[in-house]
Order: C-alpha cells, then structure tokens, then sequence
C-alpha cells in the first residue's frame, strides 16, 4: 500500500522511538480498523455499544424534549452514523454534520443517513478531533447540538479531553449544547473483559495498528508477532492497550529502525472511565452551564446534556 504522507508520519516515528512506545489509537481507524471496530461494537463482552443504545432508547423522549427540535445535529467521530440514526428519529434535525477521520466510512454512514431521512441536509467533514474543526459554509450557526456517542471522550487524556469539550462548547456556540456519552466506572472484571473478548476481535483491531502504521511510515511491523495485552489501570481510571513483543525484534522503517527486547510493549489506547461528578466537574470547567444526566440502571453507562 502507498504511504500517506497527509498523516504526519515524522510524529509516528517519533512516539515509536520513545521509551515506552507509542502508536496514538487515532491509527486505529483505517477502513479495516473501522470495520473491526464496529465488530467490536456488536460483542457480547463489549457492553458500552449496546447499554448506551438502551439508554437513548429508554429515555429517548426525555432527551428529545430536553434537546427541543428542528436543530443542526453535529456527529463527532461518527463512523457509520448509526447512533445519529436513533437520535435523529428523535428530534429530527434539519440539518447533519458528520466528522470522523475515516472519510470514505463516514460518508457512506451519511449517504444512509440522508436516504432514511429525506429532506435532511447532511454534511461530511473529514477532521482529527485532536485539532480545532471549521465547518463547511452552509451549516447554520444557531440551535447546534455536538453529539459525541459511544464514550470515545475516554481515548482522551485529561488535558486532551477538556480541551475536547471546550471546541464542542465552541462549536455548538450560543444557545447550543452537547449530548455525550460516557462509560462510567465500574467492576475491573466486566472493564477488562470488554477489551479482552473471547474472540479475539479487539486483539486483530489492536493488531491493525501495526498494519496502519506501516501503511503510512513504510515500516515492516508483523502484527503476529505482537501479542494484544488490556488491563484496568485503577489509579488513572483507565484501560490501557498495548502491544508486546513475541520475541525480540527490529521494526525497520525508511532512514531508522527501532529495537524491541521480547517483552516490551507499545501503548496503543487508553480508554478513561469516568464518574458521573469528575465528567460533570469537567464539563463545567469547559463552560458548560445546564447540566441533565440520563443513565442504565445497572449504572454502567451515561448519557449527559450540558448546555453552553
Ligand atoms: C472508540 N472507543 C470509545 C473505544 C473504547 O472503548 O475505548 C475503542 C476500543 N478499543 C478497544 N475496544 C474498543
């Protein structure tokens, strides 16, 4: 495959050199990765998919007369753009605006999205969330809802996550808002299952990685050889992926390379579980004002509305 020079891959080889290693999970989400992801989404281990589709489901009327209607929705990382689906339904929006890395994904998800809502004006932007995003012209300035499902706000660290949520308060603007959703702490048991299914589907996903990275540093990683290792780390609040190496080996690339001794790992993802206080506390700290919390009632998962 050819390199993609468009993806800053100086700043892959230069996180690749640190010690530890690291790969950022935005790398995840080429078509394969985006395909396995949304594997991922369907397994019985992984509950956050599913437990936040009930919640919308459950209190899908809540939420639509929380949110009010006639409105510009606003889809961050929306991958197929299935959950917009849902909430579309809801509070049929006039306008859609669907941002993800994964271009071609994306606007097949819109393409589907416009064909079961006709009349709906749908927008794609291909954007890394990690910078400042501008809309296309045409997409109106008031009534905006950001909507980021799927507690993808967790792949953020702290820093990173609150400067997330201050561009989602700058991009809803006045009189806008933010629908989020959030995986919430809970047993490490059913947290470290969920990134270690009995399948191995997230192994291959974490795997991918590897196939990515040398698709766009023309590196000579093998995945088979780089064991997936996920664990709750209790202290941070977090899963933490990495990758480990089977045997000893040196990852080449053009101009460098890298030695890695049989047991040393890559850090691939950290996926943050919040509390329903620190993701209020941080919300506010983004400038967020009215705050509604909708949850499951095993309380493993969030479904929030602050208000700019
Ligand atoms: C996209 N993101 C919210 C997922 C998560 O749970 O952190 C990515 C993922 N990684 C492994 N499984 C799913």
């Amino acid at each position: 495959m050819p390199l993609d020079a468009s993806i800053e891959p100086l700043t892959i080889i230069d996180a690749l050199k640190r010690s530890p290693a690291r790969i950022a999970s935005k790398y995840f989400y080429d078509n394969h990765g985006s395909e396995l992801f949304e594997l991922i989404t369907r397994l019985p281990e992984y509950y956050p998919t599913r437990t936040e589709l009930e919640i919308l489901n459950q209190f899908g009327e809540d939420i639509a007369l929380a949110i009010g209607q006639g409105l510009t929705l606003i889809e961050l990382g929306a991958g197929n753009c299935e959950k917009s689906q849902t909430l579309c339904r809801l509070i049929q929006p006039s306008h859609f605006v669907a941002i993800d890395v994964a271009e071609e994904f994306v606007r097949e998800g819109a393409n589907r999205l416009r064909s079961a809502f006709p009349g709906l004006i749908t927008h794609t932007v291909a954007a890394d969330l990690a910078v400042p995003i501008t809309l296309p012209t045409g997409v109106p300035y008031s009534k905006r809802v950001v909507f980021y499902p799927g507690s993808s706000i967790g792949n953020f660290d702290p820093a990173d996550s609150l400067a997330l949520l201050e561009r989602s308060h700058a991009l809803a603007g006045k009189d806008g808002a933010l629908l989020i959703g959030v995986d919430l702490v809970k047993d490490p048991a059913i947290l470290e299952a969920a990134y270690n299914d009995a399948d191995g589907v997230t192994a291959r996903f974490n795997q991918n990685i590897l196939r990515h990275a040398n698709c766009l540093i023309g590196s000579d990683f093998k995945p088979k050889h780089w064991r997936h290792v996920a664990f709750f780390n209790n202290s941070l609040s977090r899963i933490e992926m990495h990758l480990e190496a089977k045997t000893t080996t040196v990852v080449h690339w053009p101009g460098g390379e890298r030695h890695f001794a049989s047991g040393e790992r890559i850090h691939t993802e950290n996926s943050y579980k919040y509390t329903p206080k620190i993701l209020e506390d941080r919300l506010r700290q983004a400038g967020f004002g009215q705050i509604d919390v909708w949850m499951d009632a095993r309380r493993w998962f969030a479904i929030v509305l602050a208000r700019t």
